[in-house]
């Protein structure tokens, strides 16, 4: 009998101890944790902990082609160049690009206010397949910082075969980069070994394939960390201190060829 009771006792102590181990577990589970790759919903983040600072679902028609054409706060660097042409054509709730590239002598350059430190753009988008090669490039620009070459911050381009993201300001827009990759560019050298090393860790290349279906892409930077996303699915992430220039003062599209927008949403977080 007294067994017993020791023997009860003892259980009681061992079950007693696991409830308390598996409340510590529980606990230490619960904390965030590092985003694996794939797992990191950043519509979601900005949702949550963003504010909605501009959203444009293109329901209306252009206004000519010149540089405000498009409307509702949009600019194109690059529409009065070829004021003969329409490159952002609205139709059906849908912002068609088509990029004078050549007679521009530049992709086509459309542009919006954004203003935050850590946020991003979710954007709805497909390749129309009018034109073989057709890519899109998005991200960040500030024109009142000197020292970046048009104030290009940092992209990702999507081409037919792969994701990049950019980090352009202490990178190849860094004024002074620029010049000395210039140099060697005007003499038809290659760069030096340690600068063409120094500018691959400014950005990272992914598979992705390109398709003509809709595309729902999200373009994030937190801290030093730029992030997209296409479909709910983490395609690239990089961080390099570009990324954490305080202020995203413009959204910008670089168009060479044709893509079309069903909508832009513009979320700051800080
Ligand atoms: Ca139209
Ligand atoms: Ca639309």
């Amino acid at each position: 009998m007294k067994h017993t009771i020791l023997l009860k006792t003892a259980l009681h102590f061992l079950a007693f101890t696991a409830i308390q181990t598996a409340d510590v577990v529980g606990q230490s589970a619960s904390k965030p944790e590092p985003a694996k790759s794939t797992s990191r919903d950043d519509a979601n983040w900005l949702r949550e902990k963003g504010t909605l600072i501009f959203h444009d679902a293109f329901e209306r028609e252009e206004d000519g082609n010149l540089a405000r054409a498009i409307g509702n706060g949009w600019n194109s660097a690059t529409a009065n160049r070829v004021p003969e042409i329409k490159m952002a054509d609205l139709d059906e709730g849908i912002l068609k690009i088509a990029s004078a590239t050549q007679k521009a002598g530049h992709a086509a350059h459309i542009h919006h206010e954004a203003g935050f430190t850590d946020g991003g753009a979710i954007v709805r988008f497909r390749f129309p397949g009018l034109n073989r090669n057709e890519s899109l490039q998005l991200g960040f620009v500030d024109r009142q910082t000197k020292g970046i070459h048009a104030g290009h911050l940092c992209y990702a381009k999507l081409t037919q075969n792969n994701a990049t993201l950019m980090d352009w300001k202490t990178g190849v827009m860094n004024l002074k980069i620029r010049k000395q990759r210039q140099n060697y560019r005007d003499r038809k050298e290659p760069i030096p070994t340690d600068l063409d090393t120094f500018l691959k860790t400014k950005q990272i290349t992914e598979n992705w394939k390109a398709d003509n279906s809709w595309h729902d892409l999200v373009l994030v930077t937190e801290g030093d960390e730029m992030r997209l996303s296409l479909d709910d699915k983490l395609i690239a992430r990089h961080r390099s201190p570009g990324f954490a220039h305080p202020m995203k003062r413009w959204f910008s599209f670089l168009i060479p060829s044709t893509v079309w927008v069903d909508d832009v949403k513009i979320w700051k977080v800080k």
